[in-house]
């Protein structure tokens, strides 16, 4: 039942554009077309080399600026290939765990577990781990990301560290599908890939929206993405979710 949905929601992102082109926008262009002109996902494919520093830092690199401390994994069950979600895994219903930048690095290599919150050891082979909605200003030496980071890329010079968030995930790591109330994001993939499944905002009804406790500024579809069982939810098939990859390749 899902496989019609699945295969749709391979239909690329409609607004591509890829180095030869943004090299020619200004940054002030971008801004505008963000903020007024562009009402769809905008993906700039290979804008950030040579812009970002830490578009060319390897793992070592990012274990400068993480360090030893600890970090609050968001953990959860790897959906096995053939299964489908009736509904999605709840961010408060995840377990939590704690592990180093370098242990994690581990970790996804298969060379330890975790031990979850409540005591349960979790591996890489059936869990997820989601380092998410870290406070850039909030690590231990924010100032290693001075001048690494630059949203003045994209025309947001008033933007930086105090407004950025840093997600690191695992293999199957994910968000439950939700829309934003407060307006738009910007997304830099700096590091390895994930897949982003955008759907206009004029099917949020086909998505059975739901409210969420002490959530109040974003509204969640019960669907259980990334593997959702479109029975529980028939009108998904009436959706046309862009779907694309952000990928960082390392030379
Ligand atoms: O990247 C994710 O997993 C979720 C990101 C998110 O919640 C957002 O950009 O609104």
């Amino acid at each position: 039942m899902a496989e019609p949905v699945q295969k749709r929601a391979r239909q690329e992102c409609s607004q591509e554009l890829c180095l030869e082109k943004t090299s020619l926008l200004n940054p002030q262009t971008i801004r505008r077309a963000v903020l007024n002109e562009v009402n769809e996902p905008i993906v700039f494919r290979g804008y950030l080399k040579g812009k970002w520093k830490c578009i060319d830092w390897e793992a070592k690199d990012w274990g400068k600026v993480l360090g030893d401390d600890d970090l609050v994994f968001r953990v959860g069950a790897r959906v096995k290939e053939g299964d489908h979600l009736k509904s999605p895994q709840w961010e408060t219903e995840c377990m939590k765990g704690s592990m180093s930048y370098c242990e994690f690095l581990e970790w996804t290599k298969g060379q330890r577990t975790c031990t979850s919150q409540c005591g349960s050891q979790v591996n890489s082979g059936t869990h997820w781990a989601y380092f998410d909605y870290f406070y850039m200003k909030d690590l231990e030496q924010p100032e290693h990301l001075l001048g690494a980071i630059d949203w003045g890329t994209f025309g947001f010079t008033d933007r930086g560290l105090n407004d950025s968030t840093l997600w690191i995930g695992s293999t199957g790591a994910n968000t439950p599908c939700h829309i934003d109330t407060y307006g738009c994001n910007l997304v830099a993939q700096v590091m390895g890939k994930k897949r982003w499944v955008l759907f206009p905002k004029s099917q949020s009804e086909y998505l059975s929206p739901t409210r969420v406790p002490y959530e109040e500024s974003s509204i969640y579809s019960e669907v259980g993405f990334p593997r959702p069982d479109a029975s529980s939810h028939p009108r998904l098939i009436s959706t046309t979710p862009h779907s694309f990859p952000l990928m960082m390749k390392k030379e």
